[in-house]
């Protein structure tokens, strides 16, 4: 069942927002604010328009429609997937009764908060990423990078839809602080540590849009199994706009990568820095970095929050409903990563212990993920291979720089080897980004504002957006 898209108000829906006027009312005082968040928080270089691709609908027949947009006047609208009148709860105590329209008053405050959290990343990424339309190494480049920005902006709506419909004047609150809270911000961060990193180049763009856009993945996966319908719905139909995001990342990498091999065959070497390409030593440390940072998302290696909220149905499994077990996991275990203590000493080290499989779902869920990310290492390094270059890339160990969860406390190698803190001082430039690798990156980030121009540091895309070629013109300039 789907309500037919309305683009005749203020706010495109397909929520029948016309019919509830002090919801939409309240949501049309929030719009301003928004975008003049946009103005000052959003991307930092001019434009005329840009080709974005807009959600215009939900349902099979298309879902979106691609022209050149001033971005400021995107048709940022709130779009949830079509209804399932018959769904059912999937998991926990509820498993099996009819899932909710309305928010149960025993887990609204559990509820309010993932909402928020899952709300709070989204304006986060748009923030670090403002300054990179500048040194984009093409239009095609520069046109992504807009359309993750304007789909992010929707993302917030789309929780901000959610707080503002179930929520209550706290809700209202929550969707204000949701553009006060700023990325890096020293008074007033925000919450999860990897949105207060800086996205500096765009090296790290692709790296983060690869393992960090792929954390919204996995969480936006659990957070569609709810119970709460309108946050699954909402859940479902941002998926379809994350893959996008992932493919900038994937191809991204893909073609730094490529690049890279070029150049050291060209000059028969493996030093590339000053030859204008990105060495592999140098991605490798990027790779450690935002795989590392990525990996703490997904909260401890063992959480009562996380078996509280599959317990209450609120938040699942990555896809729930192909494991085959009871959904309940009441009396299943699961074995972690965790700190050993080693026997007849005070010291610890790095292995497993059995917990309780409700407690460990922050650690099945980072499974998953990783071995997501292992299928981009296997890409990148097929590349590397029909390049006739003998290096690879690697995922670092789960215990590598990680600042929550079990591992928050040691210092590891790469290879998941422990190290004293003095060591860990010494030997830390060899595996993340020292000030030397990001200012040489950062010396490449030279702008590449021409059609059909790329910059010396990556290889063209494949393909361009929508069948166009890759020297369309994607963006134009103010
Ligand atoms: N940084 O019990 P624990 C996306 C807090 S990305 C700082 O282990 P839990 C996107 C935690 O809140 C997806 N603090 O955690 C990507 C807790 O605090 P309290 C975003 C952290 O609750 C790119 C305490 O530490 N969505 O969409 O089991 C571009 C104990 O932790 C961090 C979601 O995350 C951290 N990294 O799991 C744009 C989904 N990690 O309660 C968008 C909603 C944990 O002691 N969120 N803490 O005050 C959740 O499901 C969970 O809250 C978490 C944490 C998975 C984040």
């Amino acid at each position: 069942m789907t309500t037919a898209a309305d683009y005749t108000g203020k706010i495109p829906n397909n929520v029948s927002l016309h019919e509830d006027r002090r919801l939409q009312r309240a949501l049309e005082s929030w719009q301003p604010n928004f975008l003049n968040w946009w103005q000052t928080m959003g991307p930092t270089l001019p434009t005329q328009d840009v080709y974005l691709r807009t959600a215009v609908n939900v349902g099979r027949d298309g879902w979106a429609q691609f022209g050149h947009v001033a971005m400021p006047e995107y048709r940022w609208g709130i779009f949830l997937a079509e209804r399932d009148p018959g769904r059912r709860v999937g998991f926990g105590e509820h498993k099996g009764e009819p899932v909710w329209d309305k928010v149960p008053g025993e887990y609204r405050a559990e509820l309010q908060r993932l909402i928020v959290i899952q709300g709070d990343t989204e304006p986060a990424s748009v923030e670090q990423q403002r300054n990179l339309g500048a040194t984009a190494p093409s239009l095609y480049d520069l046109r992504n990078l807009f359309q993750v920005n304007v789909e992010e902006g929707r993302h917030l709506w789309a929780m901000v839809y959610l707080l503002h419909a179930y929520f209550g004047r706290e809700g209202r609150e929550e969707a204000e602080e949701l553009l006060h809270r700023n990325s890096g911000s020293l008074d007033a961060p925000r919450i999860l540590g990897a949105f207060n990193e800086e996205t500096p180049d765009w090296l790290s763009f692709f790296m983060f849009t690869y393992f960090t856009d792929r954390d919204g993945k996995y969480q936006l996966g659990t957070l569609k199994e709810s119970a709460f319908d309108p946050l699954s719905r909402t859940c479902e139909f941002m998926l379809k706009e994350e893959a996008h995001h992932m493919m900038v990342g994937t191809t991204g990498v893909d073609r730094v990568v490529q690049r890279t091999v070029e150049v050291m065959r060209e000059h028969d070497t493996d030093d590339v820095a000053g030859l204008g390409a990105i060495p592999l030593p140098v991605i490798q440390k990027y790779l450690n970095f935002h795989y590392s940072v990525s990996l703490d998302l997904f909260g401890g290696e063992t959480s009562t929050n996380v078996a509280n909220y599959y317990t209450a149905g609120l938040k699942g499994r990555w896809l729930e409903d192909r494991r085959r077990d009871d959904h309940k996991l009441t009396s299943d275990s699961i074995m972690v990563d965790a700190l050993s203590e080693e026997a007849g000493t005070d010291e610890q080290s790095i292995g497993q212990t059995e917990v309780s499989a409700l407690v460990g779902l922050n650690t099945d869920l980072r499974r998953e993920y990783i071995s997501d990310c292992q299928g981009g290492v296997k890409r990148w390094n097929r590349i590397l291979e029909e390049g006739g270059v003998k290096q690879r890339l690697h995922l670092p160990h789960v215990a590598f720089n990680r600042k929550v969860g079990a591992f928050a406390g040691i210092e590891a190698t790469p290879a998941g080897e422990k190290l004293s803190a003095e060591e860990w001082q010494r030997r830390q430039g060899a595996w993340l980004p020292t000030e030397v690798d990001k200012t040489y990156v950062r010396s490449l980030m030279q702008p590449v504002h021409q059609r059909g121009k790329i910059a010396a540091w990556i290889a063209p895309p494949r393909n361009g957006i929508n069948g166009q070629p890759f020297d369309y013109d994607y963006v134009h300039l103010a």
